[in-house]
């Protein structure tokens, strides 16, 4: 209620502005007996050249404050590729941007009636028309190829490396359920169904499938420095998106379709804290912890899709290792088949002795 009655005012005072200045001209007019605004038009010429020059110091002191804070190169091999094409694009729409801005203000200020110019009619010219379609469309469909041609190698299935990781990660409101394969290197079955989904089993793992049998649930994303990863994405309610900004990953997990992000990591979490501590704004102290930033620097996991009311609170920590330390984690965990499976007794059954009948009874009651 309150931004809305605020947003009437702000409307109102605008209206009063505009009438004010309407009631001005008007009196001016009357005043003078003629139609001119030069005085205006020079007041107006100075505020676009103001304005261009606050734009521009704005975005130069915007870019001084935020790039140190933004985040540090990639730590992935193909996040390098995607980072210089970013880098590129961003150079090319930059220099346009500065270029037709300027001229944009300077001519509006240069040119104001005050000066007494006339105009000059210039309705067309062909040449013009072509090279300012022309030049864009080259340069645009260069940066698509690229684009595409980094895309293909990113999701290019044939060229994975068939010893990569497999790690599964499912998105629910609110949180991510983290299965490793275990040894066998293969994720067990999971049947979506209201017999295999309880709150012991969230994601309907069929424990019949024997591939299911060494899968641990993790609470952190463990990988491997330079060991390529196939991370398999879902989601169990709504749209999630998996987001690890650090490596330039960023995956939709789709309830009902699977999805999946191949890429390789290249920085372990200590290396990645090593570099940090040489860039000045990670030295800074941060007030929440009393330490230097990149003292307490940890690769995250986010959830990039507005998911519902705790969307911010989808997070999970990733930490890429050696393969020693990776190996040293994993021999820690326990297979979730363990706190499952039916319990075996030792004590041999009973002799069954009868009719086939009785048999077949004793082996049902039995099981
Ligand atoms: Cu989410």
């Amino acid at each position: 209620m309150v931004a809305f009655l605020s947003f009437v005012v702000i409307v109102l005072l605008f209206a009063v502005l505009v009438l004010i200045a309407r009631a001005n001209e008007l009196s001016l007019v009357l005043k003078t007996g003629k139609m001119d605004f030069t005085g205006q038009s020079r007041v107006n010429g100075y505020l676009l050249l103001g304005f261009l020059i606050v734009m521009f110091a704005g975005s130069a002191y915007s870019f001084k404050e935020l790039v140190p804070v933004m985040v540090p190169k990639a730590a992935s091999e193909h996040g390098v590729k995607t980072d210089q094409l970013f880098n590129i694009t961003m150079l090319i729409i930059g220099v346009v941007f500065f270029l037709t801005q300027v001229a944009l203000f300077y001519f509006a200020y240069r040119y104001n009636e005050s000066r007494g110019h006339e105009s000059y009619f210039y309705p067309h010219n062909n040449t013009l028309e072509v090279v300012w379609t022309v030049i864009p469309a080259v340069v645009l469909t260069g940066l698509i190829a690229m684009g595409m041609y980094e895309w293909m190698k990113i999701f290019n299935v044939e060229a994975r490396d068939k010893n990569m990781m497999v790690v599964e990660v499912t998105g629910k409101q609110f949180n991510w359920i983290i299965r490793y394969p275990g040894k066998d290197g293969k994720l067990g079955d999971r049947i979506i169904d209201a017999t295999h989904i309880s709150p012991t089993n969230e994601l309907g793992i069929n424990w019949e499938d024997a591939k299911s049998h060494d899968d641990f649930m993790a609470d952190k994303i463990y990988l491997v420095k330079n060991k390529p990863v196939l991370m398999k994405l879902g989601a169990q309610d709504v749209l999630h998106s998996f987001y690890l900004p650090h490596f330039r990953v960023k995956m939709d997990c789709v309830p009902g379709i699977p999805t999946e992000f191949y890429f390789t990591p290249t920085m372990t979490t200590k290396e990645m804290q090593d570099y940090l501590s040489t860039e000045p704004w990670w030295q800074t102290v941060n007030p929440e912890t009393g330490e230097q930033r990149w003292k307490t620097f940890k690769y995250e996991l986010a959830c990039a899709e507005l998911c519902g009311k705790s969307h911010y609170g989808m997070q999970k920590e990733v930490v890429v290792v050696s393969q020693a330390e990776y190996d040293a984690w994993v021999s820690q965990q326990a297979a979730a088949y363990e706190s499952v499976k039916p319990k075996t007794t030792d004590e041999p059954k009973a002799e069954v002795t009868g009719t086939t009948e009785t048999k077949v009874q004793a082996m049902l009651t039995n099981k």
